[in-house]
């Protein structure tokens, strides 16, 4: 096997060469903070696919005294054959010293054997300042390839000047956000890296085409997992032993909490699952000012921001025979309402959130119609689902989509919590009318499934469907 092609990550203290690795490796865990000096150590990360490492990033800490170190260097190498023994010659003088420790750490493994690249960071949000040449000049000396990236920590634009100083000293100059890149970035990068290189061009290449089916399928399976979600929620049915047929208010919001919480669950999972798709840990989230987070699930405020737009809504209740009537039915498909024992409470509180006074019912398992449903059950039971108003599986879906971009654009390097408010494209209300015409016929089947306390393979199907719609069409 051909030895593992390793890029050094180089640069001035504090300019995001650990965000570059976490960014590229997808990697959170790595150590990234606004202090300046936070990598101490030089270290060694892996990029594997399929378990074979396929390049290694060495995250080093920054040049601290270049200046300094390259008028020593100087004093040592009059030729440039000299230079690179000169390097060696440093290393071996001050390792163990308190002096130049970071100079040390992070040309240590540039001077090591095997196929070797360097990556320059710097902040093209910052002016180029002459202290940076010093640096590069060392880096020069190791004779290594090397590839310059303009990262951008803060909002100015420098990167005109910086590309033709760069330019002096790499061979290759590129922009590299580390906290906006997105997949297709990373993709370009490891083209670039591949193209530093004779020698390990075919395998990097190998590599990026590899990772471009794997981002495909993670896009894919992430999808499958909202489809999947939405199905379920919106087909949803809480039931509930009850003592009699007299059940009354209390047992009722009883069960529409215990309805609203297991929805919530499913939405915190599916966000999970797809977080845990795209490599990130447990996420902190900050969903305000839009309200997303799952305890807003209910609250009818952020509707209007979400789903579809009211014209879309208007147009599809209008087609539907104005089915939008905001009420919240229960289990009553299949049934027909009087072949129920009606128990007559308002249901307050959820009437709220669907603008609506809802009725709840409860049927006798002695009913033919519910034994058969719900074989074994014994006694009354209260069931709460689907929600009717077809607005709100719009809203489930939306706000899967809203957490599945988010994901999707994240860059690891990226610190804090996900700001799902920041999301604008990928929107339900964006789909075709197409697509969301077919994503309703699914929709509708699935509720009506749903009141008839379908199996879940049959729901599972229509989780099938609608992610193939979804995939179709965000992922062409
Ligand atoms: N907004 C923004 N911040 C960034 C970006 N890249 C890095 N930062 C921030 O800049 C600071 C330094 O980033 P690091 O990746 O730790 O930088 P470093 O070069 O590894 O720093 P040392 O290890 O201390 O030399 C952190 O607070 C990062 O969050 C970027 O592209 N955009
Ligand atoms: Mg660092």
């Amino acid at each position: 096997m051909s030895p593992t092609p390793t890029f050094v990550v180089v640069g001035h203290v504090n300019k995001g060469k650990s965000s570059l690795v976490a960014t590229l490796l997808e990697d959170p865990s790595i150590p990234i903070d606004l202090v300046p000096g936070t990598t101490t150590k030089a270290q060694q990360y892996d990029f594997r696919l399929d378990g074979e490492v396929v390049f290694r990033l060495v995250d080093t800490p920054g040049f601290q005294e270049a200046a300094a170190a390259l008028d020593w260097l100087n004093q040592r190498a009059d030729s440039a054959a000299e230079r690179r023994p000169a390097l060696q010659e440093f290393v071996n003088e001050f390792s163990g010293q308190s002096r130049f420790l970071d100079e040390v750490a992070l040309l240590q493994p540039m001077l090591a054997e095997g196929p070797i690249a360097l990556l320059y960071v710097v902040d093209a949000s910052r002016p180029y300042r002459d202290s940076h040449e010093a640096e590069m000049e060392i880096l020069r000396w190791t004779g290594l390839p090397g590839l310059a990236l303009m990262n951008r920590i803060g909002d100015g634009d420098h990167s005109s000047d910086w590309q033709v100083i760069l330019q002096q000293f790499f061979s290759a100059v590129r922009s590299f956000n580390t906290h906006t890149a997105s997949a297709q970035d990373r993709l370009q990068l490891v083209r670039t890296f591949a193209a530093l290189d004779a020698e390990w061009t075919s395998s990097l290449e190998h590599a990026a085409a590899q990772m471009e089916t794997h981002w495909r399928h993670r896009e894919q399976e992430a999808l499958a997992v909202v489809g999947q979600f939405t199905a379920e929620a919106w087909s949803h049915v809480e039931r509930m032993a009850v003592s009699s047929h007299q059940t009354g208010a209390k047992d009722l919001e009883k069960l529409r909490q215990r309805y609203e919480k297991h929805l919530r669950k499913l939405e915190e999972g599916t966000r999970r699952q797809v977080e845990q798709l795209f490599g990130f840990a447990a996420l902190e989230r900050d969903d305000s000012p839009v309200d997303l987070t799952p305890e807003d699930l209910f609250d009818t405020r952020a509707w209007k921001l979400l789903g579809l737009s009211k014209k879309q809504l208007t147009a599809r209740a209008a087609a539907a025979g104005g089915a939008t009537g905001g009420v919240i039915d229960l289990f009553t498909g299949g049934l027909s309402l009087g072949a129920g024992v009606a128990l007559g409470a308002t249901l307050g509180a959820a009437g709220a959130w669907f603008g609506s006074n809802s009725v709840a019912k409860g049927w006798s398992p002695k009913h033919t119609r519910l034994a058969e449903l719900l074989p074994g059950e014994h006694g009354f039971v209260q069931a709460f689902g689907p929600i009717r108003n077809e607005s709100f599986a719009w809203i489930l879906l939306d706000r899967a989509l809203i957490h599945f971009a988010a994901i999707r654009g994240r860059a690891h390097a990226k610190q804090g919590p996900l700001h799902l408010a920041d999301v604008h494209d990928q929107r339900a209300h964006a789909l075709s009318q197409a697509t969301r015409d077919r994503a309703d016929a699914i929709l509708a089947h699935c509720q009506r499934e749903g009141q008839q306390a379908a199996k879940p393979e049959s729901i599972a199907q229509y989780g099938k469907d609608l992610a193939a719609l979804l995939q179709h069409e965000l992922l062409a």
